[in-house]
């Protein structure tokens, strides 16, 4: 079977009509950056599944705003923590956090393509501008204006070494016990440990006993910390909202938007680190900073508007990776102590980073730099099949198997002009 075909055998495999999942067993509900990537992978196979994707992933919506991170669509224990755990109160249950908001960046895709319109992007546009709002409200750093995320897994990038000192504040000794079921489906030593779960549990609890008030949790959280990534995304999402808002006609909301993206951008730039000489995490309660360059400090290139200073700085960090890692983007610096060729985001690549990056890149006028990581995004698929995430060294596999936003990326971004085959 070509790459191509098995990508759409992923892709269908994974589907459940009006939503997909990441992967069957270990991510058995819908997610929400996952599904933004799947929605381009889908518009391989079938526009209008394409636009379904991102409808159900809006209908989802809280009334404050908030598009939640987790749907649990039907029951499975299979996963923790449940809907019982979060206890968001929703008549289709949820998780209590954000994820990086792609589905701006998706839509913008789908409307490029001649996908979406009419109604279906009316809708859309009123809902991504409700959620874009809400992050000012609920997620803003107050001294940067950067967006800060008040769980690790709102980042999407969930145990990056930058969680690890702003994690030690959070208190779990009161968490009642769990049992954790990612590791019946993946090796211990490519996950989060047990200390990292313990705290991850404890801001569930949090969140539940403010109820889910969203307002407040920039005052109350234990945990927030001012992200890159989401800063960056967030930026380039709202660039994406104002296209579609004017294609929309709603000429007043795109200028928002802009306003919005421009205001990102400057908070984005508050996120440097002369340090490191690059865009790093901030705590929001101590003022400490981020001590390595992480993957989301190339997704600087995706907020644009780079300073090119700042570029230079950035493309000197690209060139050394390059250099040390067979396989651009790790997540985290190789050349950084705690860095961990297998563990999540402690190192290992991920297709989907690579494909934000790489358009950022491109956005940029960079295009060696984009075609490089295209290609490296292509070789791991090629090489090792549709894995979550791969060592940058070696290329090897690792995590959950099947994956829907590899096989979408793929489709999408990695394979390019190549035929798919192996
Ligand atoms: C928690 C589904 C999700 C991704 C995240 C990735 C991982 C979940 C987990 O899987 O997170 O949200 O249980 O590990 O870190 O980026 O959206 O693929």
């Amino acid at each position: 079977m070509s790459r191509d075909d098995e990508a759409i055998a992923i892709l269908r495999e994974n589907d459940r009509g009006t939503f997909s999942v990441p992967t069957k067993g270990l991510y058995p509900f819908q997610w929400n950056w996952d599904s933004a990537f799947a929605s381009l992978g889908y518009a391989h196979l079938d526009p209008a599944r394409a636009v379904r994707e991102l409808k159900t992933l809006a209908a989802a919506q809280w009334t404050d705003g908030m598009i939640p991170h987790i749907i649990f669509h039907s029951n499975d224990d299979g996963y923790f923590p449940g809907p019982d755990v979060w206890g968001s109160g929703h008549a289709v249950p949820t998780s209590g956090i954000t994820q990086p908001p792609v589905l701006a960046i998706a839509a913008e895709r789908l409307l490029a393509r001649g996908a979406l319109g009419g109604a279906d992007l009316a809708g859309l546009v009123e809902a991504i501008d409700r959620w874009h709002r809400w992050f000012q409200i609920a997620r803003r750093d107050p001294d940067t204006g950067a967006i800060a995320v008040i769980h690790p897994w709102e980042s999407g990038r969930d145990n990056l070494p930058d969680w690890d000192g702003p994690l030690e504040a959070v208190d779990a000794s009161n968490v009642a016990p769990f049992q954790r079921r990612d590791l019946g489906h993946v090796d211990a030593a490519m996950r989060p440990t047990k200390e990292q779960y313990e705290r991850y549990i404890a801001l569930v609890e949090f969140g539940r006993s403010v109820a889910w008030n969203q307002a407040a949790m920039p005052e109350k959280s234990p945990f927030f910390v001012a992200d890159p990534g989401m800063t960056a995304i967030l930026a380039r999402a709202e660039t994406a909202l104002a296209t579609l808002a004017e294609a929309a006609g709603r000429l007043d909301l795109a200028a928002k938007a802009n306003e919005r993206a421009q205001a990102l951008r400057a908070g984005m730039d508050r996120l440097w680190s002369d340090e490191v000489a690059a865009y790093t995490t901030r705590d929001v309660r101590t003022g400490k900073r981020g001590t390595a360059v992480s993957a989301a400090s190339f997704l600087g290139f995706l907020a644009g508007g780079l300073p090119p200073e700042r570029a230079a700085a950035l493309n000197a960090h690209f060139d050394r990776m390059a250099e040390a890692c067979r396989y651009m983007c790790p997540s985290w610096d190789p050349a950084a102590p705690d860095f961990d060729e297998k563990r999540y985001w402690r190192g290992p690549v991920w297709l989907v980073v690579n494909w934000l990056i790489a358009m950022g890149l491109a956005e940029r006028g960079d295009a060696a730099r984009a075609e490089r990581v295209r290609a490296d995004s292509a070789a791991l698929v090629k090489n090792g099949g549709f894995y979550e995430y791969y060592s940058p060294l070696d290329g090897a596999p690792l995590g959950g198997g099947s994956f829907t936003w590899t096989a979408a990326a793929w489709l999408d971004f990695a394979k390019g002009a190549g035929d798919g085959t192996h």
